[in-house]
């Protein structure tokens, strides 16, 4: 499909969504701090006071995700941080019922516990939780099979792209390049030799009634997707780009600004589609150089070493894929997209209690 032709067909489906076309059009005002309190939730399905590192971007995104679709949920959570920094016995973060499933079944016993709720008469949502490594490789058979069997399940996978949990191993959702302790820098290689997997290919392929891509930079995008995956019937699937400080090598207080490098960049494009069909994107104003976001992140130091030629080749590589995700989601937009505060909502809360 050609850009033009790809523009055109977004046009149409974000009009066919209510939503204003992405461009080309006056930026239109960011909405003001205190509409953004009023309109966040108090509830609170993730009490504060777990053990997840400060700054932990997974810890982050679970509470957005639990602020917007509590309190009538239940959950099964695949082994890995979340499970472990809200679970150390006998204390428990969760507010709402909670059950760990093996690393790689999450979307197994959710279907279970969906089929369960069914058969009583009961309206409560059931939620899979899991990371990257229990998402896209070992959990993935399970999720195949919940998606095609279509359960009424919502599945959230936090992306901090490695096995934080025990040790920083490489995922198949490592970024190409990057360093982790089972694919290290060095001599032998520049870190991953290979690509990112596109999972959300994949999902697509399930043709879901919803999928999304998501980032903690963008809490009220987050909390749309959520919503609106909790009002669809049938399986749905949001993946959330989790920074994590102590494998990706960043400082804690810079989190937020990790993340929205990487979508502002075009590595982590921010999507929704429909029935397999891409049909909004979170358009980039300014692409920044992909250099940008990387050299925040100690995973790929060895990338600026200018002693080593393989350096540039490796950072022009990861520049390009980001080049084909701007151009294959049409992602350049000249407005400020409604749920693009620019970091406004981040932490701020308030509001009435759901
Ligand atoms: C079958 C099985 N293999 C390995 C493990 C050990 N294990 C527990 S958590 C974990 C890593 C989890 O990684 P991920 O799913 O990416 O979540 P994160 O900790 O990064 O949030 C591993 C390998 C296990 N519990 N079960
Ligand atoms: S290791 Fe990473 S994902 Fe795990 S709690 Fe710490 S910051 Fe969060």
């Amino acid at each position: 499909m050609t850009d033009t032709s790809n523009a055109t067909r977004l046009a149409e489906l974000r009009l066919k969504h209510g939503r204003p076309p992405a461009s080309p059009a006056e930026p239109s005002a960011p909405p003001r701090d205190k509409d953004l309190r009023k309109s966040q939730p108090r509830f609170r399905g993730l009490e504060a006071g777990h053990r997840a590192c400060q700054g932990c971007g997974e810890a982050l995104a679970t509470r957005l995700v639990m602020e917007s679709a509590g309190p009538d949920v239940m959950i099964a959570n695949a082994t890995g941080c979340l499970e472990v920094f809200t679970t150390p016995w006998p204390e428990s973060a969760w507010r709402v019922p909670w059950i760990h499933s093996l690393f790689e079944n999450a979307a197994a016993v959710a279907a279970g516990m969906e089929s369960a709720m069914k058969a009583k008469g009961h309206r409560t949502k059931v939620l899979a939780f899991g990371g990257d490594g229990g998402t896209y490789d070992i959990g993935f058979q399970s999720l195949s099979g919940m998606l095609e069997r279509y359960h009424n399940v919502l599945y959230v996978c936090y992306d901090n792209e490695a096995y934080m949990n025990t040790g920083i191993q490489r995922s198949s959702s490592t970024p190409h390049a990057a360093s982790t302790t089972t694919s290290p820098s060095g001599k032998a290689r520049m870190g991953k030799r290979h690509l990112k997997k596109d999972l959300l290919s994949i999902i697509a392929a399930h043709h879901i009634p919803y999928a999304a891509s998501a980032s903690v930079a963008y809490p009220t995008d987050i909390r749309r997707k959520v919503r609106h995956a909790m009002e669809t019937e049938g399986p749905t699937f949001i993946v959330i780009h989790s920074p994590c400080p102590l494998g990706w090598g960043h400082d804690g207080s810079v989190t937020i600004e990790v993340a929205r490098k990487a979508v502002q960049c075009g590595l982590f494009p921010l999507v929704e589609l429909e029935r397999g069909e891409v049909c909004n994107v979170m358009p980039i104003r300014q692409p920044q150089p992909v250099s940008e976001y990387l050299k925040l992140q100690s995973r790929f130091r060895h990338l600026f070493n200018d002693k080593d030629p393989r350096a540039l080749e490796e950072r022009q590589h990861l520049q390009a894929l980001a080049d084909h995700n701007i151009t294959l989601f049409n992602l350049r937009g000249d407005q400020a997209d409604p749920m693009d505060t620019a970091g406004m909502d981040t932490v701020r809360r308030g509001g009435p209690v759901h």
